[in-house]
């Protein structure tokens, strides 16, 4: 921990310097001081825009955030991956996204359904092989729906999957649709997370007729359940009495998808991968959407009291307070006794698109300071906040995502808020279609890079020295040969649930445990350690 002021500027000068001119010029604009707390006008970064060539990228590919991220979650939806077998083999149970498979037992998460395409189709084409594949799906498993994903190759060749989807569908009667999600189709998985939200919205949202009961009915959107984080955020919603219908996607079913329209809120968790689905329901049904924020204690409570606020409701306003005060003791006690040890450390987090800003809640809770944050793949309203998106300038690769034409529906078009509730909702702190980004909460002598490369990552660590590095499994080995605490932020490691309450103090001991444990500073690499070095010689006859 450097006790010297840190000059964002000479870091970040420091950090391009040995780059070729084009690419600092390109990696400069990816990089910015926090504005939080200065009174700043908040600074523009460059996101959402491609990786230099040849550096390593954090990012994965479209595929990836379609198949992967957003619809792999649902439990008894098959998800089929027309592509070579590869693709399907490595998105097969790596995301963590648990689930519970309920009554009926349906739960395709453990299988890996692929068409296995080889060369021969690639050449003959391969769409009678995906017909197939969806048939033999329904013959083993009748599921209530196939959904189906195209990778690079079937991009290129060229197979009409939206037709097979269609053809299959009046031929078995049940959901088949296909997604569009070559892996190269954006510019990272952000893309696919967009092609998810448009096919949910167009086949299966407000497909359902039955009426679902409840006072406070509410949508969970971008919550995948990874490490059971689903699970404590329904245990809470349910002791408050709040009937949560949907979650987009952890711990789902497609038939919750299907009566998601009876929702009167929907709550956003993760912005980035499922802001399209709320702005679509909101035309659609009328249905408003907030930002809430389960990863952290007070923000736990934090976003249930924007819940009760926007129901106007003095029960549930009630129920909710009663709740926080019977969680908070364990929080308070938990970090009684971890905080002093924990208190002014350091930490980096460089993590898809919402997590590097919500995990900043927890590291405050344990007393520690964010040095340096980024995302993967956000866009600027992720960095700047929402009402930056009107400023944002649609380029090629953005055009290539089909932006849907939603209109009132018809007869189920109905405002759950008159103009007049919403405007003393907003006095009231609780302001619908809003979302404040990452930036805004960082403090000025803090840096944020997007789509921070691996040469990026092993300079800041060097520069800035923090006490714990958050990324993902492909960071993970180089930075603790550095002699740093990793912790992975996609899968948590084997840890979890960090959200809600419970999670909060998980997260306090995980993190603890971590900072206070010299185990990888006492590591020494081969070429650090005293001594002769191995050699070997080479023998050719
Ligand atoms: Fe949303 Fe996610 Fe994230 Fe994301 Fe992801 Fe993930 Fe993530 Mo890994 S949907 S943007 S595409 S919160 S898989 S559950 S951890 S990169 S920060």
């Amino acid at each position: 921990m450097s006790s010297k002021p840190i000059n964002v500027e000479e870091i970040k000068q420091e950090l391009i310097a040995k780059m070729p001119t084009k690419v600092a010029r390109k990696r400069a604009k990816a990089i910015v001081p926090g504005a939080g707390g200065s009174g700043e006008a908040i600074p523009e970064i460059q996101a959402n825009v491609r990786t230099v060539p040849g550096i390593i990228t954090q990012r994965g590919c479209t595929y990836a955030g379609c198949k992967g991220v957003v619809l792999g979650p649902s439990r008894d939806i098959v998800n089929l991956t027309h592509g070579p077998i590869g693709c399907g083999f490595y998105s097969w149970l790596t995301r963590r996204n648990e689930t519970d498979a309920g009554p009926d037992g349906d739960n395709f998460i453990p299988y890996c359904f692929s068409t296995d395409l080889t060369e021969h189709d690639i050449v003959f084409g391969g769409m009678k092989k995906l017909s197939a594949a969806i048939q033999e799906a329904y013959d083993n498993f009748h599921p209530k729906a196939i959904s189906v994903f195209s990778t690079c190759p079937v991009g290129l060749i060229g197979d009409d999957i939206h037709s097979v989807a269609r053809q299959m569908q009046e031929k078995l009667g049940i959901t088949v649709f296909a997604n569009s999600c070559e892996g190269y189709r954006g510019v990272s998985q952000s893309a696919g997370h967009h092609i998810a939200n448009n096919q949910i919205m167009k086949h299966i949202i407000g497909t359902g007729e039955t009426p679902v009961e409840g006072k406070y009915k509410i949508n969970l959107l971008g919550e995948y359940n990874i490490g059971g984080d689903a699970f404590e955020i329904e245990r809470i919603l349910k002791k408050c009495g709040i009937t949560l219908i949907a979650t987009f996607s952890g711990n789902s079913t497609v038939e919750s998808f299907r009566e998601a329209h009876f929702a009167d809120l929907n709550t956003v968790m993760c912005h980035r991968s499922l802001n399209y689905v709320a702005e679509m329901m909101e035309t659609k049904f009328g249905i408003p959407w907030i930002k809430v924020n389960f990863i952290g204690a007070h923000a736990t409570a934090k976003s249930l009291r924007r819940i009760a606020t926007y129901f106007e409701d003095q029960e549930l306003m009630d129920r909710v307070e009663q709740v926080i005060a019977e969680e908070m003791p364990a929080i308070e006690t938990a970090i009684k006794d971890i905080r002093p040890r924990t208190e002014g450390k350091t930490a980096m987090m460089f993590v898809g698109g919402s997590r590097a800003h919500h995990y900043q809640e927890l590291f405050g809770e344990l007393g520690m300071k964010v040095l340096c944050a980024g995302y993967e793949f956000a866009h600027r309203d992720d960095y700047e906040g929402r009402q930056v998106m009107s400023k944002i300038k649609v380029d090629a690769d953005s055009r290539n995502i089909e932006e849907l034409e939603v209109v009132q529906d018809a007869t189920r078009y109905k405002p759950r808020k008159t103009p007049e509730q919403l405007e003393a909702l907003k006095a009231k702190g609780v302001e619908v279609k809003d979302y404040d980004g990452m930036i805004g909460q960082m403090s000025k002598d803090s840096l944020i890079i997007d789509d921070i490369s691996q040469y990026e990552t092993e300079k800041i660590i060097e520069i800035m020295k923090p006490d714990i590095f958050c990324a993902g499994i492909k960071e993970k080995y180089i930075i603790q040969k550095m002699g740093m605490p990793m912790k992975q932020l996609h899968n948590y490691d084997i840890g979890g649930p960090y959200a809600g309450f419970v999670g909060a103090i998980n997260w306090y001991r995980d993190i603890d445990r971590m900072v206070n444990s010299k185990i990888w500073s006492l590591t020494k690499a081969p070429w650090q350690s005293e001594g002769p070095e191995l050699e070997a010689s080479y023998v050719a006859e």
